[in-house]
């Protein structure tokens, strides 16, 4: 026996003489070498850090401004091909303390995506579940199993696991759009799976149809193709256009305004993303929500279990995400980690403050493991 094999690891130190811990003596500090040597890590030195009173996130709260994020996908535009392999010209927000990982949470990936006039991203599938929005610009349709789909300033496109996919940009300017997949969650969880698909698109598939196919059998409001009565995990509509969401958020303000229980709060409009097989979110694991605040409204405090992502998509206004505050423009990007409280508020002004969310939530619903907390 040397003298490292005596010296207490970092654990044992951290246990010993602390109130609920057994007094060390020389029969505890074998015990510990035992445990040691034979890979065992006993409860009580450890239930702490496994069984918090209440969640506490390795995530930070963090923000990326849209300028920062442009202006690098931009460079990256002119510098790194899109192709076979890469993939993807996709940049992801790394959590300041998720160690350098290309992870926003602990269960989210967000990025910003970038295709250049006339570039191809190749096409490929993958069981983590998927969603596309555009926070501006156009000219790129992503083909989701041979079905073209426009993308546009405000557009929210959901792409479920395991569905053949490739973009094209079809028009003579670059275009930026935001990704958020589940990515660090199939990860941590050890369930991911990928397969390329052709290596060149046919050019007869680069069509630029106004809408989709998905959007011509799913997209008309409470009217189900008698033909497709199955319940589906992600949802079939593959498009939900700005228009729809402008309106509906608005017609909550006006309802509001005229007396009716239309909002979460006073001046506080909200839509989520719903599959319309079933009602239920969009993707399986993700949820999706674009929220508005009056000029001047404030939303309740609130938090919740799971991570979110924000991204502001209009107006200017403040964001509190646990002991940070941010003032806020179209664009920027920040994360709410699981059970930090959340507040925003939209400047006195003309406009409002649109915020599109997407966050972990249909997880711990799964698991009975959701809570929220108002106040
Ligand atoms: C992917 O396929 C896309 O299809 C975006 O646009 C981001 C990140 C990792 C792996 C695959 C896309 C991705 C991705």
């Amino acid at each position: 026996m040397t003298t490292m094999d005596v010296l207490p690891s970092p654990v044992r130190l951290q246990a010993l003489d602390k109130p609920g811990q057994p007094a060390v003596t020389p029969a505890l500090e074998e015990l510990y070498r035992g445990f040691e040597q034979e890979m065992l890590v006993p409860l009580w030195t450890e239930i702490g850090s496994l069984m918090p009173l209440h969640p506490q996130s390795k995530a930070t709260p963090h923000l990326w401004r849209w300028n920062n994020l442009r202006r690098l996908a931009d460079q990256a535009g002119h510098i790194v091909p899109v192709g076979r392999g890469g993939e993807r010209r996709a940049i992801a927000l790394a959590n300041p303390s998720l160690g350098g990982r290309p992870y926003a949470s602990p269960t989210l990936w967000a990025a910003i995506q970038y295709l250049m006039p006339g570039e191809d991203a190749p096409e490929h599938r993958h069981s983590q579940h998927a969603f596309r929005f555009v926070v501006e610009g156009e000219g790129v349709w992503t083909v989701v199993n041979g079905d073209s789909i426009r993308m546009s300033r405000g557009d929210f496109l959901p792409q479920g696991g395991w569905n053949w996919h490739a973009h094209h940009n079809s028009a003579t300017e670059p275009m930026a759009w935001i990704d958020g997949l589940d990515i660090p969650f199939a990860y941590h969880n050890e369930c991911a799976f990928f397969e390329f698909g052709r290596d060149e698109i046919p050019p007869e598939e680069h069509t630029t149809p106004e809408f989709s196919f998905s959007e011509r059998l799913w997209g008309y409001p409470g009217l189900r193709p008698v033909s497709q009565l199955e319940s589906t995990a992600s949802s079939p509509l593959l498009a939900y256009r700005w228009v729809d969401t402008d309106k509906a958020l608005n017609e909550q303000l006006a309802l509001e305004a005229e007396g009716y229980a239309a909002t979460l709060s006073p001046g506080h409009a909200a839509v989520r993303y719903s599959n319309p097989t079933n009602g239920r979110d969009v993707l399986p694991t993700i949820r999706c929500e674009m929220h508005r605040l009056r000029t001047g409204a404030a939303s309740q405090t609130r938090r919740e279990v799971g991570s979110s992502v924000y991204q502001v998509f209009d107006g200017t206004g403040t964001v509190r995400v646990g002991e940070r505050q941010w003032q806020v423009q179209r664009g920027d990007m920040f994360v709410v980690p699981s059970w930090q409280p959340f507040t925003a508020q939209a400047d006195n002004g003309q406009a409002s403050l649109d915020l599109f969310r997407f966050c972990d939530a249909p997880i711990f619903e799964a698991i009975q493991g959701h809570r929220v907390q108002m106040g």
